[in-house]
């Protein structure tokens, strides 16, 4: 057997500060999603995922809550952990940069840049804002009230800092960048975000970084002489190749280059002038796309526990199943653009083409096949019309669905894997399986290929939504009789047709999405 081509996804490493809010699940389910269906296309993939757990930010939430920031970590991990357990999140690792590994390769790559030459010492003066934990020079920050000074990002006040630091020397990629991102038309992603910061971060100049912090204890110790720490984002991004062994780890030679950093819009621009720089400056090369999602909102606002407008994705998941919020997170929002998370819009994607679409599409069919069929799948002998326009609808799903994933639509494969549920459904209605019956047996025929029909439309449903909602495609797998793993099917089963083994005995469950009362 040849090697399965490998396919590197990570999600950002999420600062222990906060609980996981949808906000965070956002990237983590569009990720575990492009996993998944890499996977089911024949990748051999490793999806990383972990937790920020350094820097000034964590060491003061610590101190107010009066614990040690590990302490800390340690708690809100497994926050985290339980959050992708119900979510589904198949990550390969954890990673959390207060693992003795990443200590020890943020150190080596340190070193590594400084012995190229590119770290300097230096004197740093100017801005820092805490919750962003970023540097801004005194061009950058804005006037706030009272003469204080803001973030241009987040609007937080910013703090001054004067510190003896160590600096990366950005500065000397400039061009290097430059050139790579008109090389490589598909590293930035997406696209509407590519010109803003091409044009107002990086042709403006490249700055260099201050990458040591000498007032903050709670960090990796950088390897040098002093007693300093390394800044948390040259520690952060690290995560990436730390986590699979580099530089001479077999799964870093293996994975290594990422094929995509999903990441939110806050911090591409980390992603696409630091990160690619280091790596430059070490001479690693670079990950093959980093792409920004926009913001889950809610109220106008991008939901954060600063602005206290956060949706509890446990609670959600518990009154929803986590399918139906993975479902909304990936067809509500294009992927790229801001959206406005309601409860109300929720609650119509969930009746709608959960309910209504999927939900009834199921339970009616195994019903029938059960009533007609004693739950066993018929012997067919004809296709008509009606059928072939199912087949019609099924087969381009997986060429369509590896398009639609390689650019990170996901609404848009889900929208056609709904175009099969919305045929079958139609296809119901039009031949009437219920009126066929009453004919006895002169409509015994057709009565067995419509219900066949619909078998092989929810077994063809079950592999396509299988990224997106992984329990409900086990589900319908499992009471369409097979006894074996949904997941560990193939996308390419999706493009034929009668597949389903005559016999075989399903097994109806529970209704899959029962209709909510709409809350006022
Ligand atoms: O920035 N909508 O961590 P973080 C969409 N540790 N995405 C959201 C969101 C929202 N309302 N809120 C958070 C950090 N996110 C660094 C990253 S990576 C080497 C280091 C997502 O916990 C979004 O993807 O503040 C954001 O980029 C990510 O959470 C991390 O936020």
């Amino acid at each position: 057997m040849p090697d399965k081509p490998a396919f590197y996804v990570t999600t950002p490493i999420y600062y222990v500060n906060d609980v996981p809010h949808i906000g965070h699940a956002y990237s983590t389910v569009g990720a575990d999603a492009l996993a998944r269906f890499k996977r089911m296309d024949g990748y051999e993939v490793y999806f990383l995922t972990g937790t920020d757990e350094h820097g000034q930010k964590i060491a003061k939430t610590a101190q107010e809550e009066g614990v040690t920031p590990l302490q800390l970590a340690d708690r809100v991990v497994e926050r985290f952990k339980e959050a992708w357990v119900k979510l589904g999140i198949t990550y390969d690792r954890f990673i959390r940069t207060t693992d003795e590994d990443h200590r020890k390769t943020a150190q080596a790559f340190f070193m590594k840049v400084r012995e190229a030459g590119y770290i300097y010492k230096g004197q740093y003066e100017g801005w820092y804002c805490l919750p962003d934990e970023k540097f801004l020079l005194d061009s950058e920050v804005e006037d706030g009230p009272n003469g204080t000074k803001t973030c241009p990002d987040c609007g937080r006040p910013v703090e001054r800092v004067k510190e003896e630091n160590y600096f990366f020397a950005m500065s000397k990629f400039q061009k290097q960048l430059e050139k790579y991102l008109e090389d490589h038309p598909e590293f930035l992603q997406p696209e509407s975000r590519k010109n803003e910061l091409i044009n107002n971060f990086i042709k403006p100049g490249l700055a260099d970084v201050s990458i040591t912090r000498s007032t903050v204890k709670w960090g990796i110790p950088a390897p040098v002489p002093e007693e300093t720490v390394i800044y948390v984002w040259f520690d952060a991004l690290i995560n990436y190749i730390s986590a699979i062994g580099w530089p001479d780890g077999e799964k870093f030679k293996k994975f290594w280059p990422a094929d995509v950093h999903i990441i939110g819009k806050d911090i591409l621009r980390f992603h696409t002038t630091i990160w690619p720089t280091m790596l430059m400056a070490a001479g690693v090369s670079l990950p093959k796309k980093v792409f920004g999602t926009g913001y889950i909102n809610k109220d106008g606002k991008k939901m954060s526990k600063s602005l206290g407008n956060v949706v509890d994705p446990f609670e959600l998941a518990a009154t929803y199943g986590p399918d139906a919020l993975r479902y909304y997170l990936l067809r509500e929002i294009a992927f790229g653009l801001d959206g406005n998370y309601t409860d109300e819009a929720f609650q119509t994607r969930f009746n709608g083409d959960l309910a209504n679409d999927l939900g009834n599409l199921v339970s009616r069919s195994l019903t029938m096949l059960e009533k007609y069929f004693d739950g066993i799948i018929p012997q067919v002998s004809f296709e008509g019309d009606l059928e072939s326009r199912l087949v019609i609808t099924a087969r381009p799903y997986a060429g369509l669905a590896r398009k639609y994933m390689d650019n990170l639509e996901f609404h848009n494969a889900l929208i056609k894997a709904w175009d099969l549920i919305k045929a079958a459904n139609k296809y119901i209605d039009q031949t009437a399986p219920y009126k066929i019956a009453k004919e006895g047996d002169a409509g015994k025929e057709k009565l067995a290929t419509v219900m066949y029909s619909l078998m092989e439309s929810l077994r063809v449903t079950a592999l396509s939504i299988a990224p997106f909602m992984p329990f409900t495609a086990t589900s319908i797998w499992k009471q369409l009789g097979y006894a074996d793993d949904v997941h560990k099917h193939s996308l390419a089963e999706t493009e034929e047709w009668g597949k389903i083994p005559v016999g075989q005995k399903i097994a109806k469950g529970q209704a899959l999405f029962p209709r909510i009362e709409k809350k006022k």
